[in-house]
């Protein structure tokens, strides 16, 4: 009876398998976080880093590469940072509030996403909110009437832009900070957010956070806020207090030349990133290991030590006026379009996104002299990406290569033969080049690889170094003294694992 039961069952027991195993193979594989068994070989965990990837929102956000970040409320009428709890919203009153002139500017500076204040610290908030009068249905703006969000979404999408939000956590006037109530209140709020004004594509909590009215600190319920965000708008990322996008660890605009985009991540976060495959993740332990202000995050010596690794790409905030906040004082201290250019070098060129500041005046607008700044920049960068002095040379090592990497796709890609982790490639120009600028790009949907490489030009009948750096990543761009010459060679000296060069470009920046 016992076997026969065996035997009756034996069938069931294969389709059971059958089906277990199906399900596994059809879950996606979440490559963007991995974790480090106990006495890992390094290379082994090197390795393993190198083929940690992006999930497709953080793909989205990276090749975004420029955002405009607008801080606007109603700090900007009482000329002021940090808001206070005896703020009236009757002080609010943009006379000539334009969204259109905004989503002007960030396509004026070649932005990819307006990220608007919806909250700040303050707790005034931009939308009228159903969940406190403190807002700009009690300003006289629009007698009452009036919508930023509304209007600022609308015009974003209607320039083919992103729209993101900020909203503060940190809330210094709503008399509920700091008990539980307070979170259902900020879900609420998020929800309103998430749901009234189309497609949302990034989320971004402040890391800021001081006592409310009452003297209390609030303990965040993290976990609620990204299940909202996961559960109405998939596709967002979720930057600084969250888990898609890190802070880069300052606000001048200059990120680290070795910049890792996988870094350590603590045993808890991975547990919680796996429970939830990166869709919800889950106690809001999602801080990588260290201080996010350190000059290394991610380098041999960090990994060695960690329990895991997590894709975690860095972002660079910077404001174009000294404050975050428009004041009248500052308008003759806008950074230059000249400064504005070497913190896209530094920021786009090191692996980062630029997330740069436009503080709208009283009047509701960005201001003039931010305008010529931003045109001044885009021109100047424009002139120098215009032409990749790359086309029409031919490589020496053969085939297709010089298409693959000026063909503005970084998933088609040049890779040292016989999946070496160094490699080399010589190409021929025609003719004599002058150029004084390098842009590089991984195929970085596969992993973060080049730990360091060089760029040489033949002059004279020898091979002389132009430029050289570590990490590539997303992008890499270098400048140097203009070189004059016909055969250029790239070579990678150190890798993770095979490298896929996905862009390389000679350049000239105008001479003004
Ligand atoms: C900081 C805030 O305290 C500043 O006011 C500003 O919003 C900046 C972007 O983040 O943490």
């Amino acid at each position: 009876m016992m076997l026969l039961l065996k035997f009756r069952s034996f069938p069931i027991i294969l389709l059971l398998m059958y089906f277990q195993i199906n399900t596994i193979l059809a879950q996606p594989v979440n490559r963007s976080f991995v974790s480090v068994n106990k006495g890992e070989s390094l290379d082994s965990i090197v390795k393993k880093a190198a083929n940690v990837v992006p999930s497709p929102r953080q793909v989205m956000w990276q090749e975004l590469e420029l955002t405009c970040f607008y801080h606007f409320g109603i700090n900007t009428f009482y000329d002021c940072e940090w808001g206070n709890k005896e703020q009236k919203a009757e002080f609010f009153n943009p006379t000539a509030f334009d969204a259109n002139q905004w989503a002007m500017a960030a396509k004026t500076a070649g932005a990819g996403m307006m990220l608007c204040l919806a909250k700040h610290h303050d707790g005034f908030c931009l939308w009228p909110t159903k969940y406190t009068d403190f807002s700009v249905k009690s300003s006289p703006w629009k007698g009452g009437k009036g919508d930023l969000i509304d209007e600022l979404s609308k015009a974003a999408h209607a320039q083919g832009l992103k729209f993101g939000i900020y909203l503060s956590p940190w809330d210094i006037h709503s008399p509920l900070y700091g008990t539980d109530e307070y979170n259902e209140v900020f879900m609420n709020q998020l929800r309103e957010l998430l749901t009234g004004y189309g497609r949302i594509d990034e989320v971004w909590f402040d890391g800021a956070c001081g006592e409310g009215p009452n003297g209390k600190r609030q303990v965040y319920d993290w976990e609620g806020f990204y299940k909202v965000i996961r559960e109405l708008q998939p596709q967002a990322v979720i930057a600084v207090m969250g888990p898609d996008v890190r802070w880069v660890g300052t606000e001048s605009g200059y990120g680290r030349t070795t910049e890792w985009s996988v870094v350590p991540a603590s045993s808890a976060v991975l547990e919680d990133i796996a429970l939830s495959s990166q869709q919800n993740p889950g106690n809001g332990a999602f801080m990588p290991v260290g201080n996010l202000m350190d000059e290394d995050l991610g380098s041999r010596e960090k990994l060695v030590k960690a329990d895991g690794m997590m894709w975690y790409p860095s972002e660079v905030d910077v404001s174009i006026r000294p404050g975050w906040f428009y004041h009248e004082r500052e308008d003759s201290l806008v950074k230059s379009a000249e400064k504005l250019v070497d913190i896209y070098y530094s920021s786009v060129g090191r692996n980062s996104l630029l997330l740069l500041n436009l503080p709208a005046d009283r009047r509701g607008l960005i201001h003039e002299n931010d305008i010529r700044s931003l045109r001044g920049m885009k021109e100047i960068l424009d002139a120098t990406f215009s032409r990749n002095l790359l086309e029409g040379g031919i490589c020496e090592n053969g085939g297709e290569i010089v298409n693959l990497l000026t063909d503005f796709n970084t998933t088609t890609y040049w890779s040292p033969e016989n999946s070496s982790s160094t490699g080399e490639f010589t190409i021929n120009l025609s003719h004599k080049q002058y150029f004084d600028r390098v842009l590089l790009q991984e195929n970085f949907r596969e992993g973060q690889r080049v730990e360091q490489f060089v760029v040489e030009a033949e002059i004279n009948g020898e091979w002389i170094t132009v430029t050289q750096g570590t990490t590539i990543g997303y992008k890499r761009l270098l400048r140097f003294e203009p070189v004059s010459a016909q055969h250029i060679r790239f070579r990678v000296l150190k890798s993770r694992d095979c490298p896929q060069i996905g862009s390389f470009g000679l350049f000239k920046a105008p001479e003004w």
